[in-house]
């Protein structure tokens, strides 16, 4: 039997990060988006396993696709929350150290990079991430977008900071103008997360 799956708790009030992201939002958000994925996922391991006791590849094969959503939703969003955080815990600042040198050297400047992100975020069809990852194979920063829950690293990207486009993630606040939402977040992203991400991905990848 597989290990049950747990809702990590939000590193900070669900009001911390306002007024970038209403309590509201992130109350939901967290409480009943990011938990029915991690019900849903806990349900498809579990049929996957007794399918698998009896050796019943069908049922193996049709909980891949609950499973990989509900299970890129788990990893995705525990990802995200800890991507953000309240102005007076560090969010909103800049980036230091190694990963501001290759921000840098990858786009320029932070302010290229954001302008980059959020027009690759931006058009994203229906709901997605947009994302800045570590490529395993040319070991280098790259912006990418995924579909729906998709996990970033299905395409050989270890994910360092994800941004969710969801509408969920921000239509109580910013109704349909996600351009607005993307222009706000960066007010709350946690850049020390995203630099302990990035350590940890070349140390993986070295
Ligand atoms: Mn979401």
């Amino acid at each position: 039997m597989s290990k049950k799956f747990e809702l990590p708790e939000l590193p900070y009030a669900f009001d911390a990060l306002e007024p970038t992201i209403s309590g509201e939002i992130m109350k939901i958000h967290h409480d009943m988006h990011h938990k029915a994925y991690v019900t849903n996922l806990n349900i498809a391991t579990e049929k996957y396993d007794a399918a698998e006791k009896n050796g019943d590849l069908a049922a193996m094969a049709s909980q891949l696709s609950a499973i990989n959503f509900n299970g890129g939703g788990h990893i995705n969003h525990s990802i995200f929350w800890t991507n953000l955080a309240p102005t007076n815990q560090g969010g909103g600042t800049s980036p230091q150290g190694e990963l501001a040198d290759a921000i840098k050297a990858e786009f320029g400047s932070l302010e290229n990079f954001i302008t980059r992100f959020n027009a690759a975020a931006g058009p994203i069809q229906g709901s997605g991430w947009g994302w800045l990852g570590y490529n395993k194979t040319t070991k280098r920063l790259e912006i990418a977008v995924t579909a729906n829950q998709d996990p970033l690293i299905a395409k050989g990207i270890i994910p360092l900071l994800g941004i969710d486009v969801w509408e969920h993630a921000y239509y109580l606040q910013y109704k349909n103008v996600r351009p607005d939402y993307l222009k706000a977040i960066w007010n709350v992203v946690n850049w020390k997360n995203v630099a302990e991400r990035y350590s940890a991905a070349k140390a993986e990848c070295a």
